[in-house]
């Protein structure tokens, strides 16, 4: 029988699992032997608001995209303690993951989760009230736990826009690499390749990089279209490289 080529997701733990302590619960419930899927990845990120940014890119616009950043920065759940505010993100790699996952997490609302489908883990989430500056209601915020990539073409997007290659061990890497023929820095929405103060490396000659980061880089660099934005490359080398609001 022909082998199943194995898919990858990616999950997100957010603030509020963070702080009410379901982390251990939430990876329970995903663990190796109950999911029937393996880590491919893991890290603890301290959100900068351009990631953000890019990854909830498709709620530009909506009533609650701004309530959306500054919840998945742990803004909200750590308004006077900016070093508590973390995710923590996965990739998880197996047969259907992004499904798997999904199903496990359960509906987007917590209240349809917990109508719908009481035990999943968002049944054990909230929606909160979103005020504005005078205590006025002015929208809800649904805080449900976890992050889960939707298909298998934004699983391929979400995990290329946290992840580097080589956080992924080599065996396990689903995307094209390439070697990074010289160095790359950014700043301020700009590209560059010598170094001055203020400027984050991104790729140095030799770093193994997403091939689609380096034909991004190459078309903006000469003017072409690029298949994503130079956010969405630069985002992941962003991360714990400085304090979020810097
Ligand atoms: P899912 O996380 O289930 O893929 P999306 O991608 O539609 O759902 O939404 C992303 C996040 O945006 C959700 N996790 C939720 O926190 C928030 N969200 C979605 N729809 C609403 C809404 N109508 N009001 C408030 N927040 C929402």
């Amino acid at each position: 029988m022909k082998e199943q080529k194995p898919e990858l997701t990616l999950v997100l733990i957010k603030p509020d699992a963070l702080k009410n302590s379901l982390t251990g619960y939430v990876l329970s419930q995903l663990s190796e032997y109950h999911a029937g899927l393996r880590f491919a990845a893991a890290k603890i990120v301290n959100v900068p608001r351009m990631l953000a940014e890019e990854h909830y890119a498709e709620h530009q616009g909506k009533p609650f995209y701004f309530s959306l950043l500054d919840f998945i920065q742990g803004q909200d759940h750590h308004p006077d303690a900016p070093e508590k505010r973390r995710v923590i993100a996965f990739v998880f790699q197996g047969p259907e993951a992004v499904q798997k996952v999904r199903d496990i997490a359960g509906p987007t609302d917590p209240h349809v989760a917990r109508e719908t489908r009481p035990g999943c883990i968002r049944a054990l989430g909230s929606i909160v009230p979103v005020k504005d500056a005078e205590g006025k209601v002015i929208g809800h915020r649904m805080d449900n736990l976890i992050h889960a990539s939707a298909t298998v073409p934004e699983a391929e997007r979400e995990i290329k826009l946290w992840f580097k290659p080589t956080d992924i061990p080599p065996l396990m890497r689903p995307y094209p690499t390439v070697i990074s023929d010289q160095h790359y820095y950014y700043h301020n929405g700009r590209i560059f390749t010598t170094y001055k103060p203020g400027r984050i490396l991104l790729m140095a000659p030799g770093s193994i990089v997403w091939k689609s980061d380096i034909d991004a880089i190459h078309a903006i660099r000469e003017g072409r279209p690029a298949a994503c934005t130079l956010e969405s490359v630069a985002g992941k080398y962003l991360i714990n490289e400085m304090p979020e609001s810097a």
